[in-house]
């Protein structure tokens, strides 16, 4: 047995042979975790709480070495046993993850809303019970997962056999943002373990502490050490830049910013090591006159305003056909108005803060910059105040404008917070043109009772994801990412197994 997970059916198994006292688990903040080791070496920077600005915490910042230490702890485990192990074994560990994730579910739901200011309720609904489901979901792929063969002529008669082994590519870096932090986090490295690499993984700088729980987690469930490995820190001069720079890491998978992107596509360009980029977006939504009206504002208010705006799948702009336009907007700034902004643990808090000053800061510049632009707000456009101690905090109004030219930045750059611009169009092939004119390309919405119109519309849509009458409807098998400036290459069931693994086809002469 090359590590301490007993197999004895493909279904969950719950048995778990000599698992390993968690080492020095933390349970008291941030830490590094690697060769199955915790440890908070370095210096430290500030945790805060951004319903009030408070700092709460001292997370440790990975330096080359610490980050070396990491890469050297993974690879150590790639070449060992864990190189060595089956899919069925790796798929009974992947559910050992999900069920410690779900086995301290309410710690992990704390942590969350405490890094990134989210509704309790949507932590304890989305982000915990998907990252957990992560795990089963790659459990199941990997071991069910069918290779194609062929027999070829050969010129004797006896012909050849070829048939396709999957190689893990080795130690993947897996860098993470802080919008859905752990459920990004794990929606990369359960399908990175299932395929065999092993990992190191720096989540946002702003969010460390979900990553630092799932550590103990696979510390806990038996996780053979380095093949798991977490360092934190800040991106460009930090562990973010040295990690994805570093020589010994075969591959990249990141989710972030697209300029981000760009500035880890030049870390790995020298090494030709390969990509997978969740990225920015500016996603539009498609309403059309013969939409159910209800629903179509039901469904933006989701696109626009889950998560405070700050999902790359969100809504920020509109498009309503002419003949409903003014009814849509009134209703829509309507809904807005009535959300509530509060504190994340309240019941019935629709949006809590955003994640930082600085996000706060850049959010309220484009509420500013829209309206230099010209644009009229309908709902929100500032800061909300509440006379206590949340206005420390980093709370923004969800925001409904109107009026601007196609060009106005506000309307082409990703803001990432709680707003959407409304423009009307007169026919479908406007609506396409709209929709379309965006350097970023990852999803689209389109709100229309008409089958032919749902049909005709969605594949002309430049993007990666397009939801016919409803939003971020998400199966984990399904390929997500984006076109253009929103990402290279797709992640989701079979896609995210194709990019962590190579297929090596083995030629037998008969
Ligand atoms: P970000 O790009 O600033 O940071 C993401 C991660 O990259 C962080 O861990 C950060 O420390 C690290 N990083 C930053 N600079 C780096 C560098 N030079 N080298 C290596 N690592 C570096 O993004 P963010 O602000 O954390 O997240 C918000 C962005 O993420 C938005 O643009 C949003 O659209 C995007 N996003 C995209 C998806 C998707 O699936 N397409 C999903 C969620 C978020
Ligand atoms: O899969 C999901 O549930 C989800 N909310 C994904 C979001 C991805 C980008 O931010």
């Amino acid at each position: 047995m090359p590590f301490a997970v007993r197999i004895v059916s493909t279904s969950v198994e719950k048995e778990v042979v000599g698992v390993r006292e968690a080492e020095a688990a933390p349970r008291s903040g941030p830490a590094h975790y690697i060769g199955g080791r915790f440890d908070r070496e370095g210096t430290t920077f500030p945790l805060v709480n951004p319903v009030d600005g408070t700092v709460v915490g001292a997370v440790p910042e990975a330096g080359a070495g610490t980050v070396d230490r990491a890469v050297r702890a993974a690879r150590d485990a790639v070449t060992g046993d864990w190189g060595r192990s089956t899919a069925e074994e790796r798929g009974a560990l992947l559910r050992r993850i999900a069920d410690g994730i779900e086995d301290r579910f309410d710690e992990f739901v704390a942590a969350e809303v405490a890094d990134t200011g989210k509704p309790v309720s949507l932590a304890s609904t989305v982000d915990i019970p998907r990252a957990a489901a992560n795990f089963r979901a790659y459990a199941d792929l990997v071991w069910g997962r069918p290779e194609r063969s062929f027999t070829s002529p050969t010129p004797d008669g006896a012909g050849a056999l070829n048939y396709t082994v999957r190689r893990p590519l080795g130690v993947v870096a897996v860098v993470a943002p802080w919008n859905l932090p752990l459920l990004l986090l794990t929606w990369k490295v359960a399908p990175a373990l299932a395929a065999g690499n092993a990992v190191v993984a720096k989540p946002s700088e702003l969010t460390p502490s979900t990553a630092t729980l799932l550590a103990e987690v696979m510390d806990t469930v038996g996780v053979p050490p380095g093949v798991f490995n977490l360092v934190h820190g800040f991106g460009e001069g930090s562990a973010g830049a040295m990690l994805t720079g570093h020589p010994g890491v075969d591959a990249v998978a990141f989710t972030g910013e697209s300029a981000t992107g760009t500035a880890i596509m030049r870390s790995v360009a020298e090494r030709l090591a390969p990509v997978s980029f969740e990225l920015g977006g500016k996603n539009p939504a498609l309403v059309f006159a013969d939409a159910d009206f209800d629903a179509a504002v039901d469904g933006t208010v989701r696109s626009a305003f889950t998560n405070a705006g700050q999902v790359c799948l969100c809504t920020e702009r509109v498009y309503v056909e002419r003949a409903i336009f003014d009814d849509f907007v009134a209703a829509l700034a309507e809904r807005a108005r009535a959300l509530r902004v509060g504190r994340p643990e309240q019941d019935g808090t629709d949006m809590g803060p955003l994640v930082s000053a600085e996000h706060r800061d850049k959010v309220l510049d484009y509420y500013r910059l829209a309206e230099r632009e010209g644009a009229k707000t309908h709902a929100g456009g500032a800061a909300p105040r509440f006379g206590d101690e949340r206005d420390r905090g980093f709370f923004v109004e969800p925001t409904v404008l109107t009026g601007l030219a196609p060009d106005a930045r506000a309307v082409r750059e990703e803001i990432f917070g709680p707003v959407c611009h409304v423009a009307p169009f007169d026919d479908e092939v406007e609506a396409v043109r709209l929709a379309n004119d965006s350097k970023y390309g990852l999803a689209a919405t389109v709100w229309t009772s008409s089958l032919s119109r749902a049909h005709r519309v969605a594949p002309q849509l430049e993007a990666g994801i397009v939801w016919v009458n409803c939003w971020n409807l998400r199966d984990l098998r399904t390929p997500f990412g984006g076109v253009k400036a929103s990402g290279i290459g797709r992640e989701g069931g079979e896609h995210s197994l194709d990019f962590f693994s190579e297929p090596v086809n083995v030629c037998v002469k008969l």
